[in-house]
């Protein structure tokens, strides 16, 4: 039945129809929802996974694995598998085992965290710049380290303040900050620290002691999710990427999902929080909807992030998924989901 029907999902003259034949054949209701996704990407081996993504100008989706060797992989969304590549090996970002959080610092330049997990010492920041191909017919773009931040123990999201000045802010997961990154001179700085940002006292074990996890700035602020404390937050940030004013908390997500993780910002302020296996849909008001997802369902099963398309993709949501024990037993291989949400809102209204 998914398959059968996948093919017409795209089409929006054709939606009613879709909409008309689901609700006459199915008595499933999860279908809907669910057909609405198209697995753009999968790793052949379940041990692989995929923590975060940044869309490039071009629809190229980057994507960094947490597991099992730091690099970065692009894959186009129209091709898919096929067109999997590496655009940074584990050695030019610094052998760590894992990359993390990835953004764009200016256009078509993006930096990257990585390092390992719990070790003081390893977090890096490596830029990855697609305006320069390196001479000698070796094609690629100029991966240059261009910050250590030694004291770090889970340096985790990351966002830029701008599209021009080289500053960074990212999430330090385990020691509840953050930090302010500036790669052009090298340097970096705890703008913000304290319970808001803290796991909840007490955690012991690697995902439970998570506070701070995914980051996104939009406008002045910078979003963030707190794993831990299962909230989605806002912290004020004015142009030079420092913090101002008190944080708050937009949605309080202990109903509906268990571990949040990242979040997709789209430009009128509407969330869409990756994690749980779900993706639970933060309005601009604040009022919380479980878009799609849930216990047993395939579709974002194990998901870290999500990222929305450019332009005319801009109501495509991009979704990364980790390991996903589905159904609490099986592993699937980290994947990569593109799911419509005209699609999505469709079916919710019907
Ligand atoms: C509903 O979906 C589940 C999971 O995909 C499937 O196992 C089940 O057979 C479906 N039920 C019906 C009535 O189609
Ligand atoms: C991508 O390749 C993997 C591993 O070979 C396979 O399991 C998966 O079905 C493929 N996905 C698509 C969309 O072709
Ligand atoms: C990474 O490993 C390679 C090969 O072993 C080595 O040449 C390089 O110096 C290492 N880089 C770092 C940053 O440790
Ligand atoms: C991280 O390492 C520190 C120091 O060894 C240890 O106290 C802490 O429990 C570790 N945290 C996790 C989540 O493993
Ligand atoms: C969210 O709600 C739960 C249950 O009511 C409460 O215990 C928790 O403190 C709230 N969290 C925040 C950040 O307000
Ligand atoms: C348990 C706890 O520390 N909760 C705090 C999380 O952060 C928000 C926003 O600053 C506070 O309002 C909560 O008290």
């Amino acid at each position: 039945m998914h398959y059968l029907i996948r093919p017409l999902h795209g089409l929006a003259f054709l939606l009613a129809l879709f909409l008309d034949s689901l609700r006459a054949s199915a008595s499933n209701a999860t279908t809907c929802p669910e057909a609405c996704g198209s697995r753009i990407f999968q790793y052949g081996d379940p041990t692989y996974s995929i923590e975060n993504l940044a869309i490039r100008s071009n629809g190229a989706i980057l994507f960094t694995p947490p597991f099992p060797a730091a690099a970065l992989y692009q894959v186009s969304p129209t091709t898919g598998n096929s067109s999997f590549e590496t655009v940074a090996n584990n050695v030019q970002l610094g052998n760590a085992s894992f990359a993390l959080g990835i953004t764009e610092l200016y256009p078509d330049v993006f930096a990257v965290i990585t390092g390992t997990l719990n070790q003081t010492g390893t977090f890096k920041i490596h830029t990855v710049d697609f305006n320069v191909q390196t001479e000698g017919g070796s094609k690629g773009p100029q991966v240059k380290l261009t910050n250590e931040v030694p004291e770090a123990r889970l340096l985790n999201g990351l966002a830029a303040v701008d599209q021009e000045s080289g500053v960074l802010l990212a999430s330090e997961s385990y020691l509840g900050e953050v930090l302010r990154i500036d790669t052009v001179n090298g340097k970096h700085s705890v703008v913000a620290r304290g319970a808001t940002y803290e796991a909840l006292p007490g955690a012991t074990e690697a995902a439970a002691s998570i506070g701070i996890n995914g980051i996104r700035k939009l406008g002045g602020s910078l979003y963030f999710l707190n794993s831990s404390k299962k909230f989605f937050g806002k912290l004020g940030v004015d142009a030079k990427g420092y913090a101002v004013g008190v944080p708050e908390v937009v949605a309080n997500l202990t109903a509906v999902q268990a571990l949040p993780d990242d979040v997709a910002l789209a430009e009128d302020g509407k969330a869409f929080i990756a994690g749980s296996d779900k993706i639970v849909e933060v309005s601009s008001q604040g009022k919380v909807s479980v878009l799609i997802g849930g216990e047993g369902v395939a579709t974002v099963a194990g998901d870290t992030s999500a990222q929305l398309g450019k332009g005319a993709k801009s109501s495509t949501l991009y979704v990364t998924s980790g390991i996903a024990p589905l159904n609490g037993v099986d592993q699937v291989p980290g994947f990569i989901e593109s799911l419509d949400l005209d699609c999505v809102a469709a079916c919710r209204t019907y």
